[in-house]
């Protein structure tokens, strides 16, 4: 099985990418982002500067700097407005999107934050569904080690159990 859950911080982790829930800009913010930006240095934001943004659901890959990871797909997961303009759709695209970046550079693991569920408000429930059903999706096609990775207990419970009842199916 290739898809786990586990608690922890993202920036922590040596694997060949981990994800970033980042905004339009690319250029930095709260949350994970802050985080990943301030444990991968200046050159991160170096690098991002190149890339002209990214649309939602869209995901752009760069090196990991000083993190332990060996790159950061950022990707731009939707904010919540109720759930009736896209969400749904547009936080898939950005776990699809960024699976499919790992891929194309022959990654082989790859760590996912909880997207959307911070300062953009998606419910957590809806959003740990979305993820483990498309990353389930995913390895049903291809090889890739995949972390959920969570930020507190509830929410590592809440993948786990997803991941168990979904698995079944
Ligand atoms: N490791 C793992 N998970 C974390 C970490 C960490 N170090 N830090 C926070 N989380 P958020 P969003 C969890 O707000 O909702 C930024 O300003 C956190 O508990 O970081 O997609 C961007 O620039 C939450 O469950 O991302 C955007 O403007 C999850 O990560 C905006 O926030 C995502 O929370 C994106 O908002």
């Amino acid at each position: 099985m290739s898809l786990k859950a586990i608690k922890g911080d993202i920036t922590k982790l040596n694997v060949d990418a981990i994800v970033n829930a980042a905004n339009r800009t690319l250029l930095g913010g709260g949350g994970v982002d802050g985080a990943i930006h301030r444990a991968a240095g200046k050159e991160l934001l170096k690098e991002c500067r190149t890339l002209a943004g990214c649309e939602t659901g869209q995901a752009k890959i760069t090196k990991g700097y000083k993190l332990p990871a060996k790159h950061v797909i950022h990707t731009v997961g939707p904010v919540w407005h109720g759930g009736e303009q896209g969400e749904p759709e547009l936080l898939k695209n950005a776990y699809q999107n960024s699976l499919k970046l790992a891929r194309e550079n022959q990654l082989a693991s790859i760590a996912f934050p909880a997207i959307s569920t911070g300062v953009y408000g998606y419910p957590k429930e809806k959003a740990a569904q979305i993820a483990v059903e498309a990353c389930l999706d995913f390895l049903k096609e291809y090889e890739m080690a995949i972390l959920l990775v969570a930020f507190s207990d509830s929410d590592l419970n809440r993948y786990q159990q997803l991941i168990e009842n979904m698995s079944e199916k």
